[in-house]
């Protein structure tokens, strides 16, 4: 790892980033790279390759040394090591990232889930605390619109009460709270984003866009025959990742601590997003009957391309998500570049390209 022995300089920017193998982690890293950061990133072990995200960041890609990004193998789970990465780096900035950010799994793994996504968050506030770097190191924390879950309002702002609905949203709940704890006790410049969905290309395969763009891809160039999925009538406000990691740059850069609302203010259907996925190939779905024995067909040929599979509906589900970023708007000056319709275009073209190179993607 080049991130040993490597220590703060006292010019550069340092950041560390939790979660830098993941979607957003890798978007982050390349932001603050272009900014002039030293970047360093915390790593998990792992019995297969885990950096396919973030390879091209590295100085020398072949041996993962040089540049401006450091590897550090860690974990949220385990608190010496957070204490000995951000005592040695000191660090001017964290994006606490790193999560078990799947849902649905959080359901199977509701005990990891909570020792990661809650008391994860908990250690790394205590070892900057420990590293005595609490009037120093500023902190992002990934909260989420899975805060609010059975809404109680629309569309959800900074002020909605919270009621989550899996054991993730309740381990991000009380990472959440602890954020604003230790910002209050201990005066830490530490902010919540209350972030909604955003995808990409990069997107985890099993969340919905990522499963529904990788399956158009593999029909479409005969490596599959249909798509199996859960809840199609649930809506989501689904943005772009590159456009939400400068947010949570932003939330940093002010003045004062505050947590934002960060969403692009308009909700779409799994459903809308199959149509239009398709759409970018030239089909036009059609469905049949419903709930559990619902099928999309090609209104054309009728050949069977979606089938609604039970197996991937929740315990409780969230039915509606919808942002409003009218705060992030005004004091960020932030607002979202990529429309719904060019993320799904974008995710579909990116898909096609990657199984046409390598079917087994
Ligand atoms: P990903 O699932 O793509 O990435 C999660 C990252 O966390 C990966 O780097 C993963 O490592 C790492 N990680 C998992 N477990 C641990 C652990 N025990 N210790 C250290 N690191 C760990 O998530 P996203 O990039 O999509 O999301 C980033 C954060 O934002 C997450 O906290 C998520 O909950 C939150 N969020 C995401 C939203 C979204 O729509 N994407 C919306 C709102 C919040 P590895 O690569 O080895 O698995
Ligand atoms: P979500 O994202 O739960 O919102 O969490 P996901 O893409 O998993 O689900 C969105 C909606 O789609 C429905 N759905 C399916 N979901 C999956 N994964 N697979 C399916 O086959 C399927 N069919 C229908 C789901 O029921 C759900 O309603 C994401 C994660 O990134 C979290 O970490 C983050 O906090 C929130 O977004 C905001």
């Amino acid at each position: 790892m080049s991130g040993e022995g490597s220590s703060a300089n006292g010019n550069k920017k340092v950041a560390l980033i939790t979660g830098i193998t993941g979607q957003d982690g890798s978007y982050l890293a390349e932001f603050l790279i272009k900014k002039g950061y030293e970047v360093h990133g915390i790593l998990r072990r792992s019995s297969s390759f885990n950096t396919g995200r973030i390879q091209h960041l590295y100085g020398q890609p072949a041996c993962h040394t040089g540049g401006q990004m450091h590897l550090h193998y860690g974990d949220l789970t385990d608190t010496t090591c957070l204490i000995s990465i951000i005592t040695k780096i000191r660090p001017k900035e964290i994006y606490n990232l790193g999560a078990q950010s799947h849902v649905k799994v959080s359901f199977e793994l509701s005990e990891y889930t909570a020792q990661v996504d809650a008391l994860g968050t908990l250690r790394l506030l205590e070892a900057v605390r420990t590293a005595g770097l609490e009037k120093e190191t500023r902190i992002y924390q990934a909260s989420t619109s899975e805060l609010y879950g059975k809404v109680v309002e629309v569309p959800q702002t900074e002020k909605t009460p919270f009621y989550p609905r899996s054991p993730y949203a309740c381990a991000k709940l009380y990472g959440y709270w602890i954020v604003v704890n230790y910002r209050e006790a201990y005066g830490m410049f530490a902010c919540n984003g209350l972030l909604f969905n955003h995808e990409s290309p990069r997107r985890g395969e099993n969340f919905v866009t990522r499963k529904i763009t990788r399956g158009v891809a593999k029909i479409q160039l005969g490596l599959m025959k249909h798509l199996e999925l859960g809840n199609l009538d649930c809506k989501r406000d689904w943005g772009h990742a590159k456009d939400y990691v400068e947010a949570m740059w932003l939330m940093l850069q002010q003045e004062e601590p505050e947590d934002f609302v960060v969403a692009t203010g308009e909700a779409h259907s799994v459903r809308e997003f199959v149509e239009k996925a398709f759409s970018y190939v030239g089909r036009k779905i059609a469905w049949r009957g419903e709930g559990e024995n619902e099928t999309g067909h090609d209104a054309d040929t009728d050949e069977l391309l979606v089938k609604v599979n039970a197996k991937y509906f929740r315990p409780t589900e969230v039915d509606l998500l919808l942002g409003d970023p009218s705060k992030a708007k005004q004091k960020l000056g932030w607002k979202p570049r990529v429309t719904f319709e060019q993320l799904v275009r974008d995710m579909v073209e990116a898909d096609l390209q990657l199984m046409k190179k390598n079917p087994e993607a």
